[in-house]
């Protein structure tokens, strides 16, 4: 996070007492944001809003692997070190809690029998071929090596393919190999890895081989990448793998690779083209110049890379799943995330830029029935832990929290971090956003103006990766004191939020509308990290749910370079013009006019717009 945006949340948390979330703030980390409205008033409950995840969807990983099954449900892998496990799961944005197995481990005289690094399962003629690389556990041994399933369970059993040494797969050169894939095309299989030129580590090249099954290279190897241009150079030995194969509808062939440094900031995406039809051919490869998704700085995004590409379980969306670094500078310290990517005109793929892992995102089209946007509390305190009274505990800077900053080592029987609360009277949700890396559930005790301490369980996810967990608290002066002190095991702490249980505004961030022909941005400075840019022909449209009938003040939170507005149409009749005044790029403002909302479902639609418009989210207050 950047210093500048945590001088916004102190000021916003310990001034402002009541904020239209004016600032960017995370909200329902943890869980999903499922709600119990009704799509259809006079129908059966049970259809929901569409549900939020956020970054990331596995807590401590690298070298993500997806596929989706035709029996339903997705298999994922990545890199355990000394041994393969899958996990099962039918929703894509749960796949880290999904079903979980161990499916081998080698012999312990094997020669494969550690660093075992990137597996990759693929689905070929019935039956499951897992890749991977590895050695004894001297690293610069690697080579690859493929188990094959005995039925089409992709849970096993496994063995080494017969006539193998061990499943080894390797070309004639046998020189060191990583991350191997394989690319279908025309009914022949190739495969495609990551390997040194020589024997010295010094540059690791891409190359491709014909195969003649799915365990036996059948002729030379080709590179068709190295290291060359600046945004690959970074970090040494130089570095190009993880190759991915991408095709778009119309069967082109796309190889995205992972570029510089896997432990620098500036790891990154970078893509080939297949040109012909010959992958065999080297000079049929065109590497775009620029790299095609990298770090983000703005939003405290580092390293994203090693990715692997799947649709959505209705298949009509695309998602890239990637590991980055939990912080600037963390290295091999990372977890596994992932959003949706979009295509370009000329039959490209548009991966965007890394979204904030604070940014709530909607979960893959089919996890969902709904299409209601969610409403999220207008209102909002928050207090970052290490700007709180601490005690036998250590305040420590730290770009994966917000507010840069979070308070560790609560590891003693007096350790706690005491928050001073100014709120009106009432009954709360309080989050405490948490870190947990001890591989099981641990606890902090939570009281509150002295009383009893209840106990807070925290899940683990790894440490650095944020989570937040929720009790009810009921404070009886608007000068509280609550105080979090050690509990079971251990944990870290970012900070708190109080949410109102009795909010009477609310928030619908624009970039979860339904969106026809406007663009969403990621932006520091707005809710969410996100925003959506609207011109003259897009319509921004929110179907929402109130309780009850009546007029409403709607503010539009916006940006504009040039004074402009925007027809307001309510349930398809017109109500009126919302004014843009100009405000300057990312000088976030509101506007509002007054709206007559029916009980149940509302359409509200933002259109007709007189100029480029950037917007943030609109808020709903029934007018008394
Ligand atoms: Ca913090
Ligand atoms: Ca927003």
């Amino acid at each position: 996070m950047k210093r500048k945006k945590s001088g916004t949340l102190k000021i916003a948390a310990l001034l402002i007492p009541i904020v239209l979330a004016a600032y960017p703030y995370d909200s329902s980390a943890s869980m999903k944001f499922s709600s119990e409205m009704k799509e259809n008033p006079g129908t059966a409950y049970g259809k929901q809003a569409f549900e939020l995840f956020q970054n990331p969807i596995v807590g401590d990983g690298a070298d993500p692997w997806i596929v989706k099954h035709s029996d339903g449900y997705y298999y994922y892998t990545n890199t355990t070190g000394n041994n393969i496990t899958i996990w099962k799961s039918k929703n894509l944005s749960d796949i880290g809690k999904g079903e979980k197995k161990v499916v081998w481990k080698a012999a312990p005289d094997a020669p494969n029998r550690d660093a075992i690094w990137a597996p990759e399962m693929h689905f070929i003629n019935g039956k499951w071929y897992i890749y991977y690389a590895a050695s004894t556990g001297d690293s610069t041994k690697q080579r690859m090596y493929v188990l094959e399933s005995e039925g089409s369970d992709p849970f096993g059993p496994y063995h080494h393919p017969e006539g193998t040494y061990y499943g080894q797969i390797t070309d004639p050169t046998n020189k060191w190999a990583i991350d191997g894939t394989v690319l279908e095309l025309n009914d022949q299989l190739y495969f495609v890895w990551s390997g040194w030129e020589g024997d010295v580590n010094v540059s690791q090249q891409l190359y491709i081989a014909p195969m003649s099954n799915p365990w036996t290279i059948s002729g030379d190897r080709v590179e068709i990448s190295r290291p060359e241009l600046d945004w690959e150079l970074n970090g040494t030995p130089f570095i190009n793998e993880g190759p991915q194969v991408l095709k778009n509808k119309k069967g082109q062939v796309f190889i995205v690779y992972s570029a510089s440094g896997s432990w620098t900031n500036d790891y990154c995406l970078g893509m080939l083209t297949l040109t012909g039809d010959n992958p065999l051919n080297k000079d049929g490869w065109v590497k775009k110049p620029e790299p095609v998704f990298q770090k983000n700085p703005s939003v405290g995004v580092f390293g994203p890379g090693h990715n692997s590409f799947v649709k959505s379980p209705d298949g009509k969306e695309d998602w890239i799943v990637y590991h980055a670094a939990k912080f600037s500078g963390a290295g091999w310290n990372r977890n596994v995330r992932m959003q949706k990517f979009e295509w370009n005109k000329d039959g490209t793929p548009n991966f965007g830029v890394p979204v904030s892992v604070e940014t709530l995102q909607r979960v893959p089209s089919g996890e969902s029935e709904g299409r209601l946007v969610p409403s999220q509390p207008g209102v909002v305190y928050k207090y970052e832990a290490e700007e709180a009274k601490v005690n036998q505990a250590r305040i420590v800077k730290n770009t994966s929290a917000s507010g840069g900053g979070k308070v560790g080592n609560i590891d003693f029987a007096d350790s706690f971090v005491e928050f001073n609360i100014h709120v009106p009277k009432g009954d709360y949700t309080l989050k405490v956003r948490y870190g947990n890396g001890m591989g099981q559930t641990s606890s902090h005790y939570v009281s509150v103006n002295g009383g009893n301490a209840s106990e807070l369980l925290y899940e683990s996810y790894g440490w650095d990766t944020w989570k937040n967990a929720d009790m009810d608290v009921t404070l009886n002066q608007e000068q509280n004191v609550i105080r979090i002190s050690k509990g079971k095991l251990y944990a870290e702490i970012d900070s708190i939020e109080l949410i109102p249980k009795e909010t009477t505004i609310f928030r619908y961030e624009a970039e979860l509308a339904n969106l026809n022909k406007a663009k969403i941005a990621n932006d520091s400075l707005s809710t969410n990290f996100q925003k959506v840019e609207s011109t003259i022909d897009s319509h921004v449209r929110f179907p929402i749910k109130v309780d009850k009938a009546g007029t409403y003040d709607l503010k539009v939170r916006y940006s504009t370079e040039v004074p402009s507005s925007q027809s307001v149409f309510t349930n398809d009749d017109y109500t009126g013009l919302v004014h843009y005044s100009k405000t300057g790029k990312s000088n976030w403002q509101y506007s509002s006019i007054q709206v007559n909302l029916k009980e149940g479902i509302n359409n509200i639609t933002l259109e007709n717009g007189t100029g480029e418009i950037d917007l943030d989210h609109i808020t709903l207050t029934a007018n008394q």
